[in-house]
């Protein structure tokens, strides 16, 4: 298993991003800390120059192992589910301008916010996601780029917010290009167990988000890391583990607690 920190390559409203301000420094920051990678979150990949980035990535050393599209909901009010036809293909075009930037970096696409939110009946809502879907998986299996569902927690959203209820989409899509994201702060909240529900997601268990109980940095909550790395891989998930993570007390204290947390469990 590999160690990513999250990186914002703008200014960004969410709050559980450790690096925000310059990328370029969160970067060289990521890399010296000792992080193998960093997961960008990209608002809009249209406004981005990816080979810039991609020479900055390379010259630090450090793999992209995802690219989180949450922004794009919670910026630009875009969302995969919208009742507005028009803002649904919006959504679905910016998902598609997600992927092509992701294949400059061999990165994973997340879904978690721009899902959406349930608007009127769930079935209808839950039929225009799928639409949305069906339109775009053709493009990500073609270029093999993994598209990684996430399930979040009931006080970001109230559309999929279980493990199980992610992995039942899943299975009815039926694309080898779906996976599953796992987010430890929103299993801890949504989950019975975080272990059964890792070893059901295994088949599909793409990407993992770290961060503590109260989305601190890891050990500076009460989830039980040594286990979720144990179990983790036991069931032989060679991926990231990925902190996304309040940047408290300040960005730098906080990546550096999840890599001294972390890092020992993996190397053990
Ligand atoms: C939202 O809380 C989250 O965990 C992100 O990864 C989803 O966009
Ligand atoms: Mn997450």
């Amino acid at each position: 298993m590999k160690l990513s920190l999250v990186v914002s390559l703008e200014e960004t409203g969410f709050d559980a991003v450790a690096m925000r301000g310059s990328w370029r420094e969160a970067l060289r920051t990521a890399a010296d800390l000792g992080y193998d990678g960093v997961e960008l979150a990209v608002r809009d990949p249209s406004q981005v120059d990816a080979e810039a980035v991609l020479r900055t990535v390379r010259d630090a050393g450090l793999a992209v192992p995802a690219i989180g599209t949450g922004q794009a909901y919670l910026k630009d009010g875009l969302s995969l589910s919208h009742p507005d036809e028009g803002i649904r293909a919006r959504a679905i075009e910016r998902l598609e301008t997600h992927i092509r930037i992701a294949t400059v970096f061999g990165a994973a696409v997340i879904v978690g916010l721009l899902r959406g939110r349930i608007t009127g009946d769930r079935a209808a809502t839950e039929a225009r996601l799928s639409g949305a879907l069906r339109r775009i998986l053709p493009l990500a299996e073609r270029e093999k780029i993994p598209v990684v569902f996430e399930p979040v927690n009931r006080y970001e959203t109230d559309f999929l917010v279980t493990m199980d209820e992610v992995l039942d989409l899943i299975n009815r899509l039926a694309s080898p290009a779906l996976g599953i994201l796992a987010d430890t702060f929103h299993m801890n909240i949504e989950e019975a167990s975080i272990e059964s529900s890792l070893r059901r997601a295994r088949p599909r268990l793409r990407h993992v988000h770290v961060a503590d109980s109260n989305r601190h940095a890891p050990g500076w909550g009460h989830l039980d890391f040594p286990a979720l790395v144990r179990v983790l891989r036991e069931l032989g998930y060679t991926g990231y583990l990925s902190a996304e993570i309040l940047p408290r007390p300040d960005p730098v204290s906080a990546a550096r607690q999840a890599i001294a947390h972390l890092r020992p469990l993996l190397s053990a």
